[in-house]
């Protein structure tokens, strides 16, 4: 954290954890990126993007306000990786000062209903009604009246309505948010955005990629890692080995004449050049690595 003497901060100060949850693809992760007004954690319109927490820090003169984005929270198919995922959200969720339960407008299932039951009893809950953008949710009345259901289920702390995508009423929820955490000196400097590594990072851009310009089913069979992350010369040198289940999935990612792969590492270069703030040599390729997903000693090499 600091290497530096500790802020001066003005009284009242504030500094708190936040753990955003809900069902997958509810808009949690891009919630996350314009709390903190960085893409840090990487989304997709695909259900299961995020498969690490991830961390965010906000700074402004009166709070500091750490944001754990967690992976969708999963009701369907039991493997080793599920489980993991459901492990990580539940101990996410132990610890901070405030839970922000997400859903989107007009919608709650029975997904979103098994989140609410592992929701903690002694941590305030915020409600936050996502996706308020779409059509279905500007009757005002029946949003409210949507709300009021959700609210019935629940001692909720609270409820914000938001459109994460467009970057509506951000500024209320973090005004919302502020109460909750305790009185005290920030925990990182001011212009930290993740504790997250470059290195993480690189690795997660990638992967936002894949689930970009692949079909439905094959991004959940593979995983990323990286082999060498080094600066030389003013340039990162990133080298990335996508892992894939079976031999015959190879060539899907490569594409005809490499033409995926290609296009799936120049935008991902591109975007840690923007991320990086430096120019980037970087390198993708793939390799067969069978049953990792039902695999926990693989998953715990991968520090999933
Ligand atoms: N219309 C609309 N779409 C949104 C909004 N917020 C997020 N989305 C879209 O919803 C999809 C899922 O967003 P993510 O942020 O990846 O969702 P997530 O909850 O992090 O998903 P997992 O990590 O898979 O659990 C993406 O296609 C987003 O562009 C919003 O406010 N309005
Ligand atoms: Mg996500």
């Amino acid at each position: 954290m600091y290497d530096t003497p500790l802020p001066d901060v003005p009284p009242g100060y504030r500094c708190g954890f936040i753990a955003i949850v809900g069902r997958p693809n509810v808009g949690k992760s891009t919630l996350m990126n314009h709390l903190i007004g960085q893409k840090i954690s990487i989304t997709s319109k695909k259900a299961q993007t995020t498969r690490h927490k991830v961390t965010g820090i906000y700074t402004d003169d009166t709070a500091q306000l750490v944001f754990v984005d967690t992976p969708g929270f999963q009701t369907d198919h039991r493997n080793a990786l599920n489980d993991r995922l459901n492990q990580n959200v539940t101990e996410a969720m132990s610890g901070v000062d405030v839970v922000a339960f997400v859903i989107e407008a007009m919608r709650f299932t029975e997904a979103d209903r098994t989140v609410l039951k592992q929701l903690p009893r002694h941590t305030p809950v915020l409600l936050v009604v996502n996706k308020i953008d779409k059509d279905k949710a500007k009757d005002r009345l029946a949003l409210e009246h949507f709300i009021a259901g959700v609210r019935a289920e629940f001692d909720f702390a609270g409820v914000e309505v938001v459109s994460a995508k467009h970057g509506l009423r951000i500024a209320n929820l973090l005004s919302a948010l502020k109460p909750f955490l305790r009185e005290g000196i920030p925990l990182y400097p001011e212009d930290m955005v993740t504790d997250k590594s470059s290195r993480f990072l690189a690795m997660e851009i990638v992967r936002e990629k894949l689930f970009r310009y692949l079909g439905e089913e094959l991004p959940y069979a593979m995983n990323v890692e990286v082999e060498q992350f080094k600066e030389e010369d003013g340039l990162y040198h990133i080298y990335i080995a996508v892992l894939v289940d079976k031999e015959n999935q190879k060539p899907i990612v490569i594409g005809k004449g490499g033409e995926k792969l290609k296009k799936i590492s120049t935008e991902a270069r591109l975007d840690m050049e923007k991320l990086f703030e430096t120019k980037v040599f970087l390198r993708v390729w793939v390799k067969v690595k069978s049953g990792w997903a039902d695999d926990v000693r693989f998953l715990n090499e991968l520090g999933l």
